[in-house]
């Protein structure tokens, strides 16, 4: 015993002797068992017209070492970690791993989609990419990732450049002083875990793809830079606009230009102390829409720069119970998303993914897309603009959510302010959501306030919304007693099945002849704080589950009369807003004809009652049902039918259309058309 502790002691003292001979940083002089973790700085403020800046890109091919041991950190590994990156010079070296002869991917791109082998991994892997450079005195340089799964950190030529917590959405570092002339290598860690307090948790209904799922840029800016501006149609005043800029730096008295050449506007402004701009511009512009998405060029210069955009603009608002686009009355006609491309594994990123995804929904008539349930990159709403979809944009406050951990909320502002901050201009975008079915607390509350509270800093132009869970337990045993009803009367039901009918009928007290229908009201104390009510269900496919035990009837005569009663059901709010029912689908296999569940005739069986059943209640305003193609899910293992794929899709994963399609495209083209 005491021989082992003497030679353990023996070993750490040679490794920290070790570590001192070769260490550079004082960080690595610590002991390796105790070795503190070094402070990893946060991201700089979103450096907003990225498109009109100047930009390198580093997309395209780069290294990766798996690392499920989370051993190449500085604070964790023996020899300094994998930002050192030693490289083998007389074959004496003891170095166990090398970047320069390790497998490829492309950037962006997820890993765990194109390594077999990372399938179904949720651990740390290391990107590494070389880069030529010149770095000019006169300039800042920052690195920008447009996303990445879900903690980042950064290492540039060795050093700690920060680390950024919570996926999708874009950040940027000021790297300048890391930089050398010639070759820089950039070295990131990406981890995909999840845990209880993350944003999202460790248990959600998509693949948790890992890795650098956006673009990545070496953006080069004046030292004093336009950091971002904002430019939005006045909603009460179609011949104004509101026009905002900020600098990166407190100072005032830059001279800034802004020019729409098409409106023949032209205007400058000086910034105030802040280093900031608000100002309301006269202009006469053609309003977008789905029918007519015009977009304007803009350009704002300032003494060093110039940025540009392409902006269009509209109002969207809400009056009553009803939708206005432009102050005309107008119904979203929707289809619900997941950001993963038609015919390629793993997550959408690029302008070419979102078009052949945004044209092929277009064949269903919709006007509007739910981009469910993170916020995906910015060429998502680019495209938008440019076809002429409205879109819903959403942060992953997904099911249960560590709600009093002040990290997590902090995760979760951070993710919905720089999806706001990054697509403020985009015309496409009219509604913002802060959560899907997140189960009523009063900690709930104060964290969504937050949220809701924190896109009114940046944008108070678009609706909000949140993808509620509703209807009491109250309300849904009265649907078992609908259902119950149903079966008692129907002709086609067993004997042995309508005696327990009856009996449930009579211990409620409720005879035979009696008409009931089924009525559900939205009345989550968070329609108080939103524009939009969203209520997701799921009659005719979850809800029937639940009841089956519960009652003693088999599923097969539920689904039958679920869908019997479904035409008569009403859904309300006793908030006067106008409801859009934010998912209903059902699961379908592409190619599978039968009778039963999981296949193309339910899907579409289901659609028609759904549709039916939406269109006679007058306070649904909106839909976007769930959902367009079918994605991975780790939740979704059923063999033959899911094989980890969510199946509720229009389209299978490859494009092909199911039988439910055209029920949505004929639905929204003839029946559903405001
Ligand atoms: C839901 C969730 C969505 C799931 C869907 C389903 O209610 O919001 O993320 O994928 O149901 O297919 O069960």
């Amino acid at each position: 015993m005491v021989n082992i502790t003497i030679s353990r002691t023996f070993f750490s003292f040679l490794l920290i002797f070790a570590f001192n001979l070769h260490s550079e940083d004082q960080s690595d002089a610590d002991s390796f068992f105790g070795r503190e973790a070094p402070v990893y700085p946060s991201s700089d403020h979103l450096i907003g017209w990225i498109d009109s800046r100047q930009i390198l890109t580093l997309n395209g091919e780069w290294s990766y070492i798996v690392d499920p041991m989370n051993n190449g950190l500085p604070e964790t590994s023996f020899f300094g970690g994998f930002p050192k990156n030693k490289i083998q010079k007389t074959g004496m070296e003891l170095i166990e791993y090398n970047f320069e002869t390790a497998s490829k991917i492309e950037i962006p791109g997820a890993w765990n989609a194109l390594d077999e082998r990372l399938f179904f991994y949720r651990g740390p892997v290391w990107l590494y990419k070389k880069f030529n450079y010149s770095p000019k005195k006169e300039a800042l340089t920052h690195l920008y990732i447009e996303g990445s799964n879900f903690t980042t950190k950064i290492f540039l030529n060795g050093s700690i450049v920060g680390e950024f917590v919570g996926g999708y959405v874009p950040f940027n570092f000021n790297i300048s002083k890391y930089l050398k002339e010639g070759e820089n290598i950039l070295l990131v860690q990406t981890d995909n875990t999840l845990n209880e307090s993350s944003v999202p948790t460790q248990k959600t209904d998509w693949w948790p793809w890992g890795g650098i799922i956006g673009d990545v840029y070496v953006v080069e800016t004046p030292k004093q830079f336009i950091q971002n501006a904002y430019l939005q149609l006045n909603p009460d005043n179609f011949s104004e606009a509101l026009f905002k800029l900020e600098m990166n730096e407190e100072s005032s008295g830059h001279m800034i230009k802004l020019e729409i050449p098409e409106l023949q506007f032209k205007a400058e402004y000086k910034t105030n102390s802040l280093g900031a701009i608000t100002e309301t511009i006269k202009i006469n512009p053609q309003l977008w829409s789905p029918l007519n998405p015009k977009l304007y060029e803009v350009k704002i210069s300032s003494d060093a720069e110039t940025i540009s955009d392409k902006i269009g603009f509209r109002s969207i608002k809400t009056s009553g119970q009803k939708i206005y686009l432009n102050n005309y009355e107008i119904q979203f006609k929707g289809i619900a998303m997941h950001s993963e491309p038609i015919g390629i594994a793993g997550p959408a990123f690029s302008k070419a993914h979102f078009q052949k995804l945004l044209l092929t929904a277009k064949d269903l008539n919709i006007n509007f897309i739910r981009a469910a349930h993170y916020p995906y990159t910015r060429h998502l709403a680019k495209v938008a603009d440019q076809l002429g979809l409205m879109l819903w944009e959403e942060v992953p406050v997904y099911w249960n959510i560590d709600w009093d951990n002040s990290n997590t909320l902090n995760i979760a502002k951070n993710q919905i302010t720089r999806l706001v901050q990054r697509d403020q201009n985009r015309a496409s975008v009219v509604v913002w959501s802060v959560a899907n079915e997140t189960p009523l607390s009063s900690s709930r509350m104060k964290f969504l306030n937050a949220l809701l509270a924190e896109i009114e800093l940046d944008d108070s132009s678009r609706l909000s919304t949140a993808a509620l869970l509703s209807g009491s337990e109250e309300q849904f045993r009265s649907l078992v007693l609908v259902l119950a009803l149903q079966g008692a009367k129907s002709q086609w039901v067993s004997l042995k099945e309508k005696a327990i009918f009856r009996l449930i009928l009579d211990q409620a007290k409720i005879p035979i002849e009696s008409e009931l229908s089924f009525s559900l009201s939205i009345d989550d104390p968070l329609g108080e704080s939103v524009d939009l009510i969203s209520y997701n269900e799921y009659f005719g496919w979850y809800y029937v589950t639940f009841f089956t035990e519960q009652m003693m009837i088999s599923e097969g005569t539920l689904r039958k009369l679920m869908f019997e009663v479904m035409p008569d059901i009403k859904i309300s709010s006793s908030f006067d807003k106008p409801i859009h029912i934010s998912e209903f689908g059902a699961g379908a296999k592409y190619g599978n004809h039968t009778n039963k569940i999981w296949s193309e005739e339910y899907q579409a069986k289901l659609y028609k009652h759904q549709l039916e059943m939406l269109s006679n209640n007058p306070q649904i305003q909106g839909i976007s049902p769930w959902v367009f193609k079918d994605f991975r899910a780790m939740l979704r293992p059923l063999p033959g039918i899911q094989d980890f794929y969510n199946r509720k899709g229009l389209i299978d994963e490859d494009g092909n259309k199911k039988e439910a399609f055209e029920v949505l495209a004929d639905f929204y083209k003839n029946k559903w058309n405001k």
